[in-house]
């Protein structure tokens, strides 16, 4: 796991030139992003770079997948759960200053969400969500411990040995963080055995400059993440190596006390 910062610079939104950008990027007063159709792109995209990345959004039923979505690409966030009906993708375009070459890079994310019963019902819907996918999102809503609890086996399953998939875990529902479910300590612990990290989001709407910065904070990271698969991928960085099943990690302990 890489500290924050390490190829991206996240305060660059508050710079003159990413201040712009993102007003571009934003309406009403900035506190919403713009939403973009299949074939429309943002006015400052003639003018960058753009990388473009499929992301798969993983999660139990109700986590806050939908949501999750929905706030990262400016589109009406639910306000009751209500099953995904088959599989929606949904785009986000999020500039990014590359530290290394000193550049700005338009991401063009697209999010891909589907329902569980569309997923248990067609083999197919999985297997679209994941192939030639570059980042995979899983998510856990703070106040349902059994959705933490279902990650490992849920990031064995869609995880397969040397994939170069880029994975994050999104802890969702922090507004409600005085009925947690799940403690800090059980974060940490989680992100030093699988070393994915761990990010929080509360799916409301953005109503002051601390829940625009959160949001902006969860863009930066997932561009992060993508970032440094591209550099690996580029045989430009090595690949990390701590990267193996916990349930592995530990049966090396065992046998090394043994010896
Ligand atoms: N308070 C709060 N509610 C949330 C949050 N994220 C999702 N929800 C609610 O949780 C319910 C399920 O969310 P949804 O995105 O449909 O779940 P999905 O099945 O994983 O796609 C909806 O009522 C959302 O409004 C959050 O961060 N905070
Ligand atoms: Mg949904």
């Amino acid at each position: 796991m890489f500290s924050p910062g390490t190829y991206l610079q996240h305060d660059w939104q508050t710079t003159g030139e990413g201040h712009d950008m993102l007003s571009c990027l934003f309406i009403r007063n900035k506190q919403r992003l713009r939403t973009f159709g299949l074939l429309e792109r943002p006015p400052l995209a003639a003018h960058l770079e753009e990388a473009r990345y499929k992301i798969f959004v993983a999660g139990k039923s109700g986590v806050g997948k939908s949501a999750t979505v929905a706030k990262l690409t400016g589109h009406d966030i639910p306000k009751t759960h209500m099953e995904t009906p088959g599989l929606q993708t949904s785009t986000c375009f999020w500039p990014g200053k590359i530290i290394d070459v000193n550049k700005v890079t338009l991401f063009h994310l697209q999010f891909w969400d589907a329902g569980e019963m569309a997923t248990k019902k067609f083999d197919h819907v999985l297997s679209a969500c994941t192939e030639r996918v570059d980042c995979i999102l899983f998510l856990f809503s703070l106040v349902d411990k059994s959705s933490f609890d279902e990650l490992h086996a849920l990031i064995s399953r869609l995880s397969t040995p040397n994939s170069n998939v880029a994975k994050l875990v999104i802890a969702t529902k922090c507004d409600q963080h005085a009925h947690s479910e799940v403690t800090q300590r059980d974060i940490r612990d989680f992100e030093k055995a699988w070393q994915i990290p761990v990010l929080k989001v509360k799916n409301i709407p953005d109503i002051n400059q601390s829940d625009i910065n959160d949001t902006i904070h969860t863009l930066n990271s997932i561009c992060e993440h993508l970032w440094q698969r591209d550099l690996i991928l580029a045989g430009k960085i090595p690949k990390p190596s701590t990267t193996q099943e916990p349930e592995k990690v530990i049966r090396t302990f065992a046998s090394d006390e043994y010896i």
